[in-house]
């Protein structure tokens, strides 16, 4: 018997509601999407690496992906290693006293020359990898570093389970106060100190350098931040960045609008790229100085997502995006122009001194790792 036109029309509906299903999950995150597209690449440089194999391949994970135990293993193995001593000279460095603030001192000393500079992903993929070594070498952790996908949290990241302030997040927000507008954003819901989660007793010492939270930070004994400087742990989370400079369309946008490194890069760090708007959706104090950012936990879940999205960029033409560079040593095309046989030292917390060169690829040099499969 044919079927009558009422019930055709509902399993034309529901066919219909099938398909838009399906295409929605297919290209619910046009990065990810990216990301699959440049596998094939990735394992075809896997398969000629001369340091990683298949076998070692260490998979890192977003925070929201992670299960409860695992996020808790990554939690505690951080907090292990703000109560492990600092290996640096305390007459130097009076505010360093973890091994946690000697990742801190050696981003502070080099801050001018990793930023807006030819070094500036390679740098901080070494530095967010030597984090991730400590945190397994010093402090018995088995996982791998998490990443922060600003995208997939950019409608408000405060409810994200790396935000939400349980104890798997990696704190809340900092307490609501009165605050002016930094120069990047309006003021956003918190402002003072975290009082949630695992960090919410956490004490800050180094710095503040550069601060651009309001009210100020009080200023270090020292010139040069290095001075004992206790103080609580603040943020001022809120969509507003974001939404405005973060989403997974302008992530997307991001990877596919340029092909050249510079351009790429110049992008990803300007006033609107997704490196501010992700380093002030955290903001305050250490947060929003661009010194004494990786004092606040947060910092290297944030740079894991830029090293990311680097790859994936990377992975869309390897070939012609693997050994490439562009910028000075210094700022904004100062001092000499980079080159991939410059070195890359961070000797406080790295035993090892690398060339550039040996930092392009997350399956070559000193690493072994992917994001999210293989
Ligand atoms: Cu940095």
């Amino acid at each position: 018997m044919a079927p009558s036109m009422p019930s055709l029309m509902r399993v034309l509906c529901a066919l219909g509601s099938v398909l838009l299903l399906f295409a929605t999950l297919v290209s619910a995150d046009a990065v990810l999407d990216l990301q699959t597209k440049g596998k094939p690449a990735l394992l075809a440089q896997l398969a000629k690496s001369t340091t990683c194999t298949k076998d070692k391949i260490m998979v890192r994970k977003e925070w929201g992906d992670m299960s409860k135990p695992d996020r808790k293993a990554y939690i505690k193995s951080v907090l292990c290693l703000m109560n492990a001593p600092s290996k640096l000279p305390a007459g130097k460095f009076p505010g360093a006293k973890s091994r946690y603030e000697d990742f801190l001192v050696t981003h502070m000393q080099q801050t001018l020359s990793i930023h807006s500079t030819g070094n500036f992903l390679s740098w901080h993929r070494y530095f967010t990898w030597s984090y991730e070594q400590a945190l397994r070498n010093e402090c018995g952790y088995n996982g791998t570093q998490p990443y922060w996908d600003w995208g997939r949290w950019a409608a408000d990241p405060e409810s994200s389970p790396i935000f939400d302030g349980s104890d798997t997040s990696m704190s809340g927000n900092g307490k609501k106060i009165t605050h002016a507008a930094t120069f990047i954003s309006p003021a956003q819901n918190g402002g003072g100190c975290v009082e949630t989660g695992p960090f919410a007793n956490m004490t800050v010492r180094l710095g503040p350098v550069s601060p651009m939270a309001d009210p100020a930070p009080p200023k270090n004994p020292q010139a040069d931040g290095f001075g004992l400087n206790a103080r609580c742990l603040r943020r001022d989370l809120g969509p507003y960045l974001t939404k405005n400079y973060a989403t997974t369309a302008i992530i997307a946008s991001l990877i596919t609008s340029y092909k050249n490194v510079g351009d790429f890069q110049t992008v990803m760090q300007g006033g609107s790229g997704v490196h501010s708007a992700a380093h002030f959706t955290i903001g305050s104090d250490p947060g929003g100085d661009f010194y004494t950012s990786p004092g606040d936990p947060a910092f290297y879940l944030l740079h894991a997502q830029i090293d990311r999205v680097w790859t994936i960029w990377q992975m869309q033409d390897l070939p012609n995006r693997m050994q490439v560079m562009s910028g000075g040593t210094q700022m904004y095309g100062g001092g000499a122009t980079q080159k991939l046989t410059d070195s890359c030292d961070i000797s406080n917390v790295a035993s090892k001194v690398w060339q550039l060169k040996d930092l392009m690829s997350t399956v070559d040099g000193p690493f072994c790792y992917v994001y999210d499969s293989l």
